[in-house]
């Protein structure tokens, strides 16, 4: 498998005993304390079976307050935890590491209420975000996030993670649009900061520490959401460019000419586009076959159908006559639309397909991006595939490095490679998918030290022994 310095177990954490057990059963009763052996390899593998843990307990509350008695046991016990929600994680951050005892809020998947005229939603952690996408859609609403993973991760976890995904440009991130979250911390205590106001500055946003921390400071068991309409005008075009540079110009020409109602911006090369072909069934190339260097994605979202449309047309119309796109195809109806999304949405499980992948998720200032790749593609060589795609309106790119299998001389070609260089461009090693395991000790390319210190005391406040996701997040160093 592949090869992350992993540290050695905390001796200071118990091992799971048979009374451990009993006590859990009093708790949550027989069915919702899982021991079976198959749902268990499930629970402790990652989504990409990278990351493997030993776990032999999975535990299925269904009350908040379930959840406070198992963490105040847990820590009165000193028993590590791995808060899990769809297992859909890219950073080895929802699986354990040893045997740490999974806790999964998927049964917590109620929706409490949701206000018609603010558009605010207030639900469960563990429901699943395609199942809030489907209950706003017959409300008229629709959620500020979307993902490739929406049949599976729990909106707790987004949450936890605060997740990016594909229409960040337009609704922006979970830090604006979560107004609230009730998360119950390692000693049992639950925080009730689910607040459903736009505008609340009574002192410290307590609840965006936990927007984002991936399970190592509480487990999110409630959330509200401030939701936008949804509007009757929808557009997707997909484009092809010859080179990088018209990708960039086109993205600079989309935020000036489709302003308010550009909704997505999302580009891949033609490696990435090869991949989707070859992996993925029933996917084909929008476009007329003939080789591409780069393909883009541009979705608006209005509140007219025709004047949205003559927009659009008319800067891809502008677009083609200055040369910066070479082809190009407007959906012509719903099932095109999807047709372009699934392309776009089904590269990581391409990738996952074809073999072993190392994945890079960075913040990298969009005139450079693309040089790292290129400079990647140079280091390698055969047999390895670079493939490049991404959030390009959010200069986010998703570095993905296909090989036959996991070897340590590729990696070693890879890393600390690219973190260097995303360092010096004062870019982030992590955009959207966080820290995990993966980058737990890479934090200090993209954190100064005082600030990863800091850190550090706040987990310590709220997570004295530290059983909350233990090795991951904070460098090893000072996660004991
Ligand atoms: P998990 O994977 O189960 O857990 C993720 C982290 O959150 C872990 O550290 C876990 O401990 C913690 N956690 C989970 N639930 C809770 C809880 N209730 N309380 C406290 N901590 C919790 N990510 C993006 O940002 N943008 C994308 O576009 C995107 N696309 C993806 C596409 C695919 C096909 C896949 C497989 C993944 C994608 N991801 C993306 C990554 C992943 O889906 C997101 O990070 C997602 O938000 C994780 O949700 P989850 O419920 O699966 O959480
Ligand atoms: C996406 O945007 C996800 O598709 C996954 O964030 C990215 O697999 C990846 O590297
Ligand atoms: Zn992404």
């Amino acid at each position: 498998s592949a090869s992350t310095t992993v540290p050695e177990r905390n001796p200071s954490f118990s091992m799971l005993s048979s009374d451990d057990i009993e006590y859990f059963k009093g708790i949550l009763g027989e069915k919702n304390v899982v021991q079976d052996e198959d749902r268990l390899l499930t629970a402790n593998t990652d989504w990409m079976e990278k990351y493997r843990g030993s776990s032999k307990l999975l535990l299925l509350p269904k009350t908040t307050d379930e959840v406070s008695q198992i963490l105040n046991y847990c820590n009165s016990r000193c028993l590590a935890v791995v808060p899990q929600g769809g297992n859909t994680g890219l950073v080895g951050g929802s699986v354990p590491v040893y045997d740490e005892v999974i806790i999964n809020v998927g049964l917590m998947n109620k929706i409490i209420s949701f206000d018609k005229v603010s558009g605010i939603l207030v639900c469960e952690a563990g429901c699943i975000l395609e199942n809030l996408i489907t209950f706003l859609d017959a409300q008229g609403f629709v959620m500020p996030l979307d993902l490739g993973a929406k049949g599976s991760c729990q909106i707790g976890g987004n949450v936890s993670t605060n997740a990016g995904g594909l229409r960040l440009i337009r609704y922006g991130s979970l830090h604006g649009n979560i107004l609230g979250v009730e998360a119950v911390l390692a000693n049992g205590d639950v925080l009730d900061m689910l607040g459903t106001l736009r505008k609340d500055n009574t002192g410290y946003d307590v609840k965006h520490l936990f927007i984002g921390s991936e399970g190592s400071l509480g487990i999110v068991t409630k959330v509200s959401i401030l939701t936008p309409p949804k509007l009757s005008s929808v557009n997707i075009a997909f484009l092809a460019c010859e080179n990088y540079f018209s990708c960039q110009k086109l993205l600079i020409e989309a935020k000036r000419k489709l302003g308010e109602i550009l909704s997505a911006f999302e580009f891949l090369d033609n490696a990435a586009m090869d991949m989707a072909l070859n992996k993925l069934e029933g996917v084909r190339n929008p476009l007329p076959p003939s080789l591409h260097n780069f393909y883009v994605l541009i979705e608006t979202t209005g509140s007219s159908e025709s004047s949205d449309k003559e927009k659009l047309e008319a800067f891809l119309l502008h677009a083609m006559e200055i040369g910066l796109v070479s082809d190009g195809a407007l959906a012509q109806d719903i099932n095109q639309a999807l047709s372009f999304w699934r392309l776009r949405e089904g590269i990581p499980e391409a990738l996952q397909k074809s073999g072993a992948v190392y994945k890079y998720d960075l913040s990298i200032p969009v005139e450079q991006m693309y040089d790292l790749v290129e400079e990647m593609r140079t280091r390698l060589g055969a047999p390895t595939k670079v493939v490049a795609y991404g959030h390009l309106g959010d200069s986010n790119l998703h570095l993905n490095i296909s090989a036959p299998q996991y070897d340590e001389k590729i990696l070693a070609q890879i890393e600390p490679f690219v973190y260097e260089w995303t360092s010096k461009h004062r870019g982030s090693i992590s955009a959207e998918h966080g820290v995990g395991l993966m980058k737990a000790n890479k934090i200090y390319y993209s954190k100064s030290k005082n600030t990863v210190q800091l850190m550090a005391s706040i987990k310590k406040l709220l997570d004295p022994q530290g059983i909350l996701n233990p090795y991951k997040v904070l460098p090893h160093s000072l996660s004991t």
